[in-house]
Order: C-alpha cells, then structure tokens, then sequence
C-alpha cells in the first residue's frame, strides 16, 4: 500500500495533466488580456477557409494545418479565420475574437498578426490525432511589455550552420522573441565574411578555430543576408555582434598589424578572457573597424551594431575610453545605434547607446550615470539569464560561473526593479545570452535554451501582473509534446510536471 499510494497518485495526475483542455490562458508567453466565452468555441472542418495578408499566410498555413489535418483553403477575404490589419493594436499586439460562426485576427502590423499566429498555434492541439480541432471561445488583447526581447547564439567559441541557426529562429519566434542577437568574433574564431579583410574569415574561421580545436566555419555575406531575410519573415531581428577592444585574438591571427607590437599571437582554443585587446594608439585599428562597420551595417537592416566592450582585461581603462571616443561616432557615422555589454557605459560618449546589462550586482553606478545622459538597458542579468549556465550539478555541458539556474530561476526576477539606480523607462528589454564554450550540436543549444529561454520571453513579454510561477509551470508543462513533435531537445526540469 505504501508503493501503491504514489504510483496512483502519479497516474492520476498525468491522466488529468493529458486531459487538461486549452484555453484562452493557455499560451506561452502569457497573454496580457484574456476574456473566455465558454460557448463560443470555433470549431475547425474540412469546409473551413482563411483569408490573410500575403505576409502572414504561409505562416497561418504551416500554423494550423498540422494541427487540424484540413488543407484550409486561403481565399481573397472574409475567411472563416480571417486575418487583417486594422489600427489601434500597437507595433506588435493583436486583438484575437473567437466565436462559434468564425475567428478574427487584428493587428495594426505584420508583426502583430505574426504574433497573433503564434498565440492561435498554441490554442490548437500539438496534432491533428492529439485533440478535436477547437479553437476556444472569447477575446484576447494582447501586446508586449517590452520592445527588445532577445536570445544571444555565441558563433565564434563553436561555429552553428546557418541550418542550425534557422531552425533556432523557428523555435525562438514562437514565444514572440523578436531579436537574435550573434556573437560573430572572439578569441577563438571569426565567423563573418568581410571583403577589406579576407583573413579574417580564411583565417580565423578556418578548420578547428573553436574551443578545443574542434568546430571553424564561418558565415558568408550571402549565408548572412539570407539569415537576415529568414529572421525577418519570422519579425525577429538580427544584432550582430564584434566584441572589441577585447575577445580579439583570431583577428590578430589573422592580421598581425592590429597588435601594437606587429606580431601575430597564437591561436588559441582555450575557453579563458581577457588577454587579448586591439591596438588603442595604432591608426591601423579604426581603419580596420571603419571597414568592419561599413560591412556590417551594409547587411543589416536592424538598427543595432553590438560593439562587444567586455572583459577588456588587457586594455587600460585610459585606452579603453580612448578606443570608445573613436568606435561609437564610427558606429552612429554607419547608420546605426552602438549597442554593447554594460561596460561601455564607462565611456563619456555613449549617448543614447544600448547597454546590455550582464552583471550580479544591484547598483552599477556608471550603467546609473551612462542612463541619466541618454542611454538604454537591456537586461541580461547573469544569475537569471544566462543559458549557458548548467541547469544544476547533473547538466551536462554548460559553465556554473553564475551558479545553477533551474527553470524557476530563470523566471524569479523583475526587469525593472532588477538594477537600482535607473528610471523603470530607461529598461527596453531583456536579453538570454548562449555562450557556446561546451556547445557543438543544435542539440546541445536546444537542451540550454529550452525552457529556459521561454521563462525569459515571459518576463519581457508578459504585462508583471500576470508573472507566476504556478502558472507558468503548468502552461509550460503542457507543452513539452510540442517540442517532442519539434524534434526539439529539452532539459525535462523536475521542476515541471510534463504531459
Ligand atoms: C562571460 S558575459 C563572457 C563571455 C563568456 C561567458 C561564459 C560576457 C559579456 N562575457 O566571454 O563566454 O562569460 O559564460
């Protein structure tokens, strides 16, 4: 009997977790307003059609077919789902009506329908065998709290293919992330094309440029574009990233003259930082960075460069401010706003840059004084979120420098009341970095990003009143058979209680 006792509670609260219906509340990330009609189910047949802007159909399609099993037909207007742009819903929120005779989708954008999409995928059955094609009774009014809300893929400690990296968009797009941010030169390697300097990517994203010798490769400007364009279709946009004045070894394989002493370090596939830095008094250097930007900026229709501006170790504080006066007027002069981790806040020319916050600490006074002259935070607080922390003492790969960070972690804290010593209004987003010092596969990624990446697109997406944690679990306990039928690896967190 006492054996017995658990092993009925268990299967009774998987047969109720399998049973538990869809509703309006359901989806990931939380939704801001949800008013359910319990009669007005929409029920979807082989007769029901839809109509949607160009821009959003395909999506629509590839949303709804595998879970109703029915072909859908589009037509011009006036579907049974019916998708259209209307104002009022903001530049990225949506109204979705559902009741019995039909379903309304409304957004004042593309981006809003996008996300509107993503919302009616998650109130669908994973699969056409997996529940009746029903779509919920009500309304919902839905839009972010946060503009940025973003993951980091590290490409330069291990190189990921552009397939990787698509697949990576598919799955991030769906909980209404909208930027990803690549980590395209470091120490180890360099994995973006850039004509003025062929070496960079002949040499530095040569055969085994990764931590532990393994891995190299690099990104094409075609491989980009295309990765630009791919992001777009899926409203997520791409920062790229050349972390500078430090984390710049491979270039300085490659190009011996962008050291002050002319000679080529090793390379190095070691995992440490800090130790290598570009030349601060060599007018060589922002030769180097003006061609570098121009390149970039010429590919990236974002508005964002990210200028790295960590760990900078080797560099003087003196140089480090010098470096900053002459890259950020290079970065505004290419179009673009400079973006960079919070140390660059140091420099009395940030202005309106973007400061990605990765810090434990709860005040930073040059982050404080740096926003009180213009500029704007990311959050990236290291203990919450960043992926590639192990899960707990038992993950496999990943680094515990910021400690163990288990799914309830990841979602336990406030961007806006996280860092002291700034106006709430000063915080545009959140960002999770994924380092790749013990990632190779998409796998490995798949594993570290998921769930916890989810707990952060809530956090930046969902209204601070609808944060918690019960909640959240269950929601996301419902939807690991979403992954499994992805083929996407997750960390099945004991955390959760996974149907
Ligand atoms: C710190 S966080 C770094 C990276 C490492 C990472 C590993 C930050 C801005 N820099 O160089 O890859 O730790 O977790």
């Amino acid at each position: 009997l006492v054996l017995a006792l658990p092993l009925v509670a268990t299967t009774a609260s998987a047969a109720s977790t399998s049973r538990m219906p869809i509703t309006l509340t359901s989806v990931l990330p939380a939704v801001a307003e949800a008013v359910p009609s319990p009669g007005d189910d929409f029920r979807i047949t082989g007769r029901t059609t839809v109509s949607a802007p160009d821009s959003v159909a395909g999506q629509l399609a590839d949303a709804l077919r595998p879970a109703t099993g029915f072909d859908l037909p589009l037509v011009p207007a006036g579907g049974d789902i019916d998708l259209a742009l209307e104002p009022g819903h903001g530049d990225e929120g949506y109204r979705l009506t559902v009741r019995k005779s039909g379903v309304d989708l409304r957004a004042t954008a593309p981006a809003g329908l996008f996300n509107g999409v993503q919302t009616l995928r998650q109130l669908l059955p994973a699969a056409a065998e997996a529940g009746a094609p029903i779509i919920p009774g009500g309304t919902i009014d839905d839009r972010p709290r946060y503009a940025y809300r973003g993951t980091m893929l590290d490409l330069a400690r291990h190189f990921h293919t552009p397939d990787e990296i698509r697949r990576y968009i598919d799955q991030i797009s769906r909980f209404k992330i909208n930027y990803l941010h690549l980590h395209l030169g470091d120490d180890q390697g360099w994995r973006i094309e850039i004509d003025a300097w062929p070496r960079l990517t002949t040499v530095g994203g040569g055969p085994g440029t990764g931590v532990g010798g393994d891995g190299g490769g690099f990104l094409t400007k075609d491989d980009y574009r295309g990765l630009v364009r791919y992001a777009a279709e899926r409203f997520v946009t791409i920062v790229p990233e050349i972390d500078m004045p430090g984390h710049v070894n491979a270039a300085q394989v490659a190009y011996p003259e962008l050291t002050c002493d002319g000679v080529a370090p090793r390379a190095r596939t070691d995992m440490r930082v800090g130790y290598s830095t570009l030349c601060v008094r060599a007018e060589i250097t922002y030769r180097f960075l003006d061609d570098v930007l121009r390149e970039l900026a010429e590919m990236t229709p974002g508005p964002y460069l990210h200028i790295g501006g960590d760990e900078t170790f080797a560099t003087p504080h003196g140089s480090y401010l010098a470096f900053q006066r002459r890259l950020l007027p290079l970065v505004r002069k290419h179009g673009k706003i400079p973006y960079g981790w919070h140390e660059i806040g140091q420099s009395p020319a940030a202005g309106d840059a973007r400061l990605q916050f990765w810090g434990r600490e709860r005040n930073n006074p040059s982050v404080t004084s740096a926003v009180a002259a213009g500029a704007k935070v990311i959050m990236s607080p290291s203990e919450h979120t960043y992926l590639d922390m192990k899960y707990d003492n038992f993950t496999p790969g990943g680094l515990d420098w910021a400690g163990a960070i288990e799914v309830s972690t990841a979602y336990g804290w406030d961007p806006a009341t996280q860092l002291g010593g700034i106006p709430e209004s000063s915080v545009i987003g959140v960002e999770a970095p994924l380092w790749s010092e013990t990632l190779r596969s998409l796998a490995d990624i798949e594993f570290l990003a998921f769930p916890r990446l989810v707990a952060i697109a809530e956090i930046g997406w969902s209204p601070r009143a609808t944060h918690d944690w019960d909640s959240f679990r269950a929601r996301l306990g419902a939807y690991g058979p979403r992954w499994v039928r992805d083929g996407v690896r997750f960390h099945r967190s004991p955390e959760i209680r996974w149907s």
